[in-house]
């Protein structure tokens, strides 16, 4: 605790910043901004304000509007005044090249978005050569239409008038765009390498998956930081790292579990999130492939969430994406150790919102939606565990028969290992 506490107080300062749109309400902004605020403390940096502005939609080339930039510069400078600085702003939506360069021009700090922030969190996890690759190779992605952006800088610096205004001063020019172009060459026949490493593992990954035998696969897939890792972990009795940070894993692990006599491979993967570009998904094709090429899905939702059923959706779409909205899959609600809610009063006639409903009325209502394809544990307090390893023995079991017939010697049942 106390390490955080010293961290905290050397950690960089960060201003958020979102709209709130006819589709996006002030509850919806807020809670985006809540996950905006964790991710930033998962890239190590602390959130000082919030601003959020009213529009129909955001601005092409300020994505707020002008005097809302102007709002936010003078709170900037203020701090400054007051020896605070302002480490970085950080926008809710992925900026334009264009968005960018102006805003930087205006509030002369760091400036990060959603996508770049996530690219930050993704790279400081990254462990494999694998991950490192894929990483890379996304911020490049991400870097290159934006590139103007850091010429405009270094021209600015170049031209010394400190005023920062103006496209391009006389006589740099010239020099800047062969600078720029270079700097693009550059970076091109980098991504061309990246790719071809990442092709090159991707072979080997397939070569390795399919030694791996006649099992059926199961992927823990669902939102970050649902528990993924930490269900993992009990069932494979392995030891992948988890915690309470978004972004946990980024690496697939695959490991081999054992329920009664029935083996089968379990894969732990990377989280997903809200308003994650889907090129940056694309990146991780190696690593979603685990998921791609799984049997059955586990689908891990933190019930304890106040936004879990928009985390469902998330993840529903996400997979839909991927190509694998069709797959057999199961819905593992987790966390209902930390599951709270509101008991109505008697006298209070107000229509019972989703916060009033009692972890038992939310059970029956997703069971009746879902049948037997949703269950509810808690894989910290070790709660319903037995239940799901039933459910998962029996649905492993049904899938591994279809793929596999010849090979049912797997499945004489002892019944003398009743314990
Ligand atoms: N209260 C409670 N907390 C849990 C439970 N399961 C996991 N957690 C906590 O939730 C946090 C995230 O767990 P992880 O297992 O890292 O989650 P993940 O889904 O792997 O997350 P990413 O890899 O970051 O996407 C950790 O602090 C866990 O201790 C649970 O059943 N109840
Ligand atoms: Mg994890």
């Amino acid at each position: 605790m106390k390490e955080f506490v010293i961290s905290e107080a050397q950690a960089e300062t960060a201003v958020l910043v979102g709209l709130i749109t006819q589709t996006q309400s002030e509850r919806k902004t807020n809670e985006y901004l809540d996950e905006l605020e964790f991710l930033a403390h998962t890239a190590g940096a602390v959130t000082v304000k919030r601003f959020t502005q009213k529009v129909n939609g955001p601005n092409s080339v300020t994505y707020v509007g002008k005097g809302k930039l102007e709002e936010i510069r003078a709170y900037i400078e203020a701090e400054e005044e007051a020896e605070r600085e302002i480490g970085m702003v950080i926008f809710d939506d992925e900026l334009s090249a264009k968005q960018l360069r102006n805003i930087e021009k205006e509030l002369k700090v760091k400036i990060l978005d959603r996508t770049s922030l996530i690219l930050d969190i993704f790279a400081m996890r990254a462990q494999t050569a694998n991950a490192k690759t894929q990483v890379e190779l996304a911020q490049y992605r991400y870097m290159l239409p934006r590139l103007q952006r850091l010429w405009t800088h270094l021209e600015r610096q170049g031209g010394g008038s400190g005023s920062g205004g103006g496209k391009g001063s006389v006589g740099l020019r010239g020099p800047g765009e062969t600078q720029l172009e270079m700097d693009r060459r550059i970076i091109l026949n980098r991504m061309s390498l990246l790719k071809q490493r990442l092709a090159e593992i991707d072979r080997q990954k397939t070569t390795q998956r399919s030694n791996r035998g006649r099992m059926i696969r199961v992927a823990l897939v669902g939102y970050t930081n649902v528990g993924k890792s930490t269900l993992m972990n009990l069932l494979a009795k392995s030891e992948v790292f988890a915690e309470n940070k978004l972004f946990a894993t980024l690496d697939t692990t695959v490991r081999k579990v054992i329920i009664d006599n029935l083996p089968f491979l379990l894969s732990d993967t990377v989280g997903f999130i809200r308003k994650l570009p889907t090129d940056l998904v694309d990146s991780f094709k190696s690593t979603l492939d685990e998921v791609r090429e799984a049997d059955l899905l586990l689908h891990v939702v933190d019930i304890a969430h106040p936004d879990f059923e928009e985390q469902i959706q998330v993840v529903e779409k996400t997979l839909a994406d991927l190509g694998c909205g069709g797959k057999p899959s199961m819905i593992v609600f987790n966390k209902i150790d930390a599951y709270q809610w509101v008991e109505k009063d008697e006298d209070d006639l107000t229509p019972a919102t989703k916060e009033n409903m009692s972890l038992d009325d939310l059970m029956k209502t997703w069971m009746a939606r879902r049948n037997e394809d949703c269950i509810f544990i808690s894989a910290r307090q070790k709660i319903h565990i037995e239940e799901l390893k039933k459910t998962l023995y029996d649905k492993v079991r049904e899938l591994h028969v279809q793929k596999y017939p010849y090979n049912d010697f797997l499945f004489e049942k002892y019944e003398e290992e009743d314990a």
